[in-house]
């Protein structure tokens, strides 16, 4: 028994090594001699994409988030299934990502100007972080140099996302097995400060939530009243604002929406339910909190944007995002 632990706690120190070893090959500026140019162009592209559909910048934070949990921040979730493969794009819970166009675009912009050098998991990196900042939200330094990975397996989907119904321990060691701890976990929750969700993501809480016609009691009845009017029992195509009002305004709402007991998924209601996840939710439910927010919000994304990368001679610069070369 104490020779399995010992292993154990081995095995989980050199996961640890490996993670850190591999994100100290990204490094700011990654592209300063081979494409000086590259992220004025990634934000250029992204600002004139805003300008006309401000609300991709919600899929696009949460694609960015779907490929890091995945095979780490390597642009898996970019790449199109084959006749042989079926890719994460097409996994249950990639529902209502959206955007994949939007980075083909900035890629080819790219391309243009320094062909076959900068990386989709790069471009999708930065794209979610302007697109965020777009909208007057966070902003945070993207190290550069992660390289594409050519997997992309849609039943790895399923073991490595979280989904909306997973309670705090579960939430804690899905985050954890991904180097982030629970501080993370509650500040990049933030991130539902922004989108939508569909009807099906979260009407288990209101209809029959134990099997007795019952709603979740963590949920705030007023709001499950309100939001039974927006979603029947069986809806799985309407779309509701996580952040109701506000949903376009990357904003500290999101945590005096759960502090009220009206965050929408399990996975919501959940930080409620641990001391660490519950203190930061509380004391940021306001939005004297949002300065504090938005510098938590960049330094967990910067955490998040370095799982599992590939640098160096790993993978390949794809020329198109949704193939590999
Ligand atoms: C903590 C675990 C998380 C769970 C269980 C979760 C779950 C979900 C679910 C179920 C949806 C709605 C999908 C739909 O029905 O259309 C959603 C939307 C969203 N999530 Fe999360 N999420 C988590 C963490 C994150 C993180 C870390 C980020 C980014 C930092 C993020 C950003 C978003 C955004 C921006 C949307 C809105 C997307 C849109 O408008 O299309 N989420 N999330
Ligand atoms: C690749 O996948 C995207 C998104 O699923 C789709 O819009 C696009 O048409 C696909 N491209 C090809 C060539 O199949
Ligand atoms: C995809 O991942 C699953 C789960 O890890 C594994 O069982 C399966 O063999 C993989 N498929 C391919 C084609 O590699
Ligand atoms: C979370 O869910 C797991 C699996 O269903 C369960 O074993 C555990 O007791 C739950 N924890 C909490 C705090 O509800
Ligand atoms: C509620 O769930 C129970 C147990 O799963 C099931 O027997 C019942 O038919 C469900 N009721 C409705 C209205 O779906
Ligand atoms: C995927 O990339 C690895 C390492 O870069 C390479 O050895 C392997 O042959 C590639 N596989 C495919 C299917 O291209
Ligand atoms: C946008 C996208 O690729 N959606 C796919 C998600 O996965 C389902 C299968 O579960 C596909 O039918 C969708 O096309």
């Amino acid at each position: 028994m104490a020779f399995s632990k010992q292993i154990l706690v081995f095995l989980v120190l050199v996961g640890i090594f490996n993670i850190s070893c591999n994100a100290q090959g990204l490094k700011l500026g990654f592209y300063k001699k081979t494409c000086p140019s590259a992220e004025a162009i990634v934000k250029k592209e992204t600002a004139s994409i805003m300008a006309v559909a401000p609300t991709l910048a919600a899929p696009i934070l949460r694609m960015h988030f779907h490929d890091c949990f995945v095979r780490g921040c390597d642009a898996s979730i970019l790449l199109n299934s084959t006749t042989n493969n079926q890719a994460e794009k097409d996994s249950f819970p990639n529902l209502s990502l959206r955007g994949y166009g939007s980075i083909d675009r900035v890629k080819s912009a790219v391309e243009k100007k320094c062909p076959g050098v900068v990386s989709c998991a790069d471009i999708l990196a930065l794209v979610a972080r302007d697109a965020v900042s777009l909208l007057n939200g966070a902003s945070w330094p993207v190290p550069l140099g992660r390289r594409d990975g050519n997997v992309s397996n849609s039943t790895e989907v399923l073991f490595n996302l979280p989904p909306p119904f997973f309670n705090i321990t579960q939430l804690k060691a899905n985050f954890a097995s991904k180097g982030l701890n629970a501080k993370d976990l509650v500040v990049l929750s933030g991130g539902h400060t922004i989108g939508t969700s569909h009807c099906s993501s979260f009407t288990n809480r209101l209809y029959n939530f134990t099997g007795v016609g019952d709603s979740d009691p963590s949920l705030d009845s007023n709001y499950v009243a309100r939001l039974k009017t927006r979603c029947s029992a069986t809806d799985t195509t309407t779309l509701v604002e996580m952040d109701p009002g506000s949903f376009k305004t990357f904003d500290t709402e999101y945590y005096t929406l759960v502090a009220k007991r009206r965050g929408l998924f399990t996975s919501d209601a959940a930080l409620l339910a641990d001391s660490e996840t519950r203190a930061y939710v509380t004391s940021h439910a306001t939005p004297q909190g949002s300065k504090d927010f938005l510098k938590d919000f960049a330094k967990s994304m910067v955490k998040m944007g370095k799982i599992g990368v590939l640098t160096g001679s790993q993978g390949e610069i794809r020329k198109t995002c949704g193939f590999i070369n």
